[in-house]
């Protein structure tokens, strides 16, 4: 018995994989229908099993033609307001300059904090926009944007304000991330620990107060933050109730698999040097590990994330663009799950478990997100394929053909009405 009132809506004709889990691969229901209510899943299952008087009674029922449905895709770990580009210091790169001589040239990233910090807050808006059509062109309903290109008070604040008011613009869930630990910023040059001072006792509480932010995030890394530091931005996080993710390992073992772990974490990311104590602590605290091929990728690395271990010790495994200008200036999640197929050996299940299920847990909101079941939104993605694998295996292409979020169907390009 799922449903006694009408249905909103009705979709039927086509397959869905609902990412469950325990069913066939995918979670998958070949000639299926979904029902929603109220911007919620209230109905779902094979199309022989529906009652003839829900679809009579249902207000609208679309035919899907053959189509499938995936949960709506989400991006759990994106730098997307930012301003300006760093394509000048990629081709220089390209051209033999090292990444030391771009930053005496006033490049890397402090010329992205030097930009972010004069651009007006319309125009970080608009450029995140942009930026952002490619997600919803692919059928992205949630994504999750950092701050942490502003290092000031000020800065870090209009940043996540201008997160905060993409949700509306793009009709997309936004789930934000203050990540004031991020980089040094230059004036506090040589005084690392007086800045975490500034991110502790002033910045982080003004985040609080405006609630600005639904995690903090750190950069722990040799050219980022130490541990000691790291803990001192977690404490102050946890003394005001807000969970915890990382941006551990990336570059060396620090042991940052396990910090996360200690503070339970919601996700460690990128922990391509991670070791497998640091695995196994986040088995433990149900820590999420968070993939990111595309940096991997941009920046020619070559140590591969334990991905053996973090398989055989369970831990759920998302996988995101880190859309940034530096390391990452990928914006495509289709792309994604493929560079994670080529470069971590992902199978194409679990890839699109990376960005709908895992990538839900990844952002605390799996209670509600990442799968199709009844109850859950109903925030879906609407393509043209034969078969799931298609969403990895194809490089470049987009077989989107709706986006659904709480039951609507909303724009794929930004400005431009939902046809499907
Ligand atoms: N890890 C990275 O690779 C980037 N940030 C981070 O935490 C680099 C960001 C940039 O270069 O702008
Ligand atoms: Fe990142």
């Amino acid at each position: 018995m799922q449903t006694e009132k009408s249905l909103d809506r009705l979709w039927l004709g086509g397959h869905l994989a609902t990412m469950t889990t325990g069913a066939a691969p995918y979670g998958a229901i070949r000639d299926a229908a979904i029902g929603v209510r109220d911007g919620c899943i209230a109905w779902i299952g094979p199309r022989v099993q529906l009652p003839p008087a829900v679809e009579r009674h249902a207000k609208q029922v679309h035919d899907l033609q053959g189509a499938w449905i995936t949960p709506g895709l989400i991006d759990c770990h994106t730098h997307v307001v930012h301003a300006g580009h760093r394509a000048a210091e990629f081709e220089l790169r390209l051209l033999g300059a090292s990444y030391a001589q771009i930053a005496q040239a006033g490049g890397g990233i402090v010329s992205t904090v030097r930009q972010t910090r004069e651009a007006s807050s319309a125009t970080l808006i608009d450029t995140a926009l942009q930026r952002m059509t490619q997600w919803c062109a692919e059928g992205a309903t949630v994504i999750e944007i950092k701050s942490g290109y502003g290092l000031d008070l000020e800065t870090e604040l209009r940043m996540l304000r201008a997160a905060r008011a993409l949700e509306e613009r793009a009709q997309m869930t936004i789930k934000t991330t203050f990540l004031g630990a991020h980089a040094l910023p230059q004036e506090y040059a040589g005084r690392a620990d007086t800045y975490i001072d500034l991110v502790v006792d002033e910045v982080l509480p003004a985040v609080a107060k405006e609630d600005l932010a639904d995690a903090v995030d750190a950069f722990c890394e040799g050219i980022g933050f130490s541990v000691a530091q790291t803990r001192r931005v977690f404490q102050a996080a946890q003394a005001l109730g807000l969970p915890v993710k990382l941006h551990a390992d990336q570059l060396s073992d620090l042991g940052g698999a396990a910090l996360a772990a200690e503070f339970a974490a919601l996700s460690a990311d990128h922990i391509e040097y991670s070791n497998e104590a640091g695995v196994r602590a986040m088995a433990k605290a149900g820590t999420v590990a968070v993939l990111l091929p595309g940096a991997f990728y941009f920046l020619r690395e070559t140590q591969h994330p334990p991905i053996e271990a973090l398989r055989k010790y369970g831990v759920p495994m998302a996988i995101a663009t880190d859309n940034n200008p530096g390391s990452s200036p990928l914006v495509s999640l289709l792309l994604t799950m493929n560079m994670a197929c080529t470069l971590f050996r992902f199978t194409p299940e679990e890839a699109l478990a990376g960005i709908t299920r895992h990538a839900a847990r990844a952002l605390g909101i799996e209670h509600s997100h990442g799968t199709l079941a009844i109850g859950k939104a109903a925030d879906f993605a609407l393509w043209r394929i034969d078969t799931p694998a298609q969403l990895a295996y194809a490089i470049g292409a987009n077989p989107c053909v709706g986006r659904v979020r709480a039951g609507r169907s909303v724009p794929r390009m930004i400005g431009v009405p939902a046809t499907f």
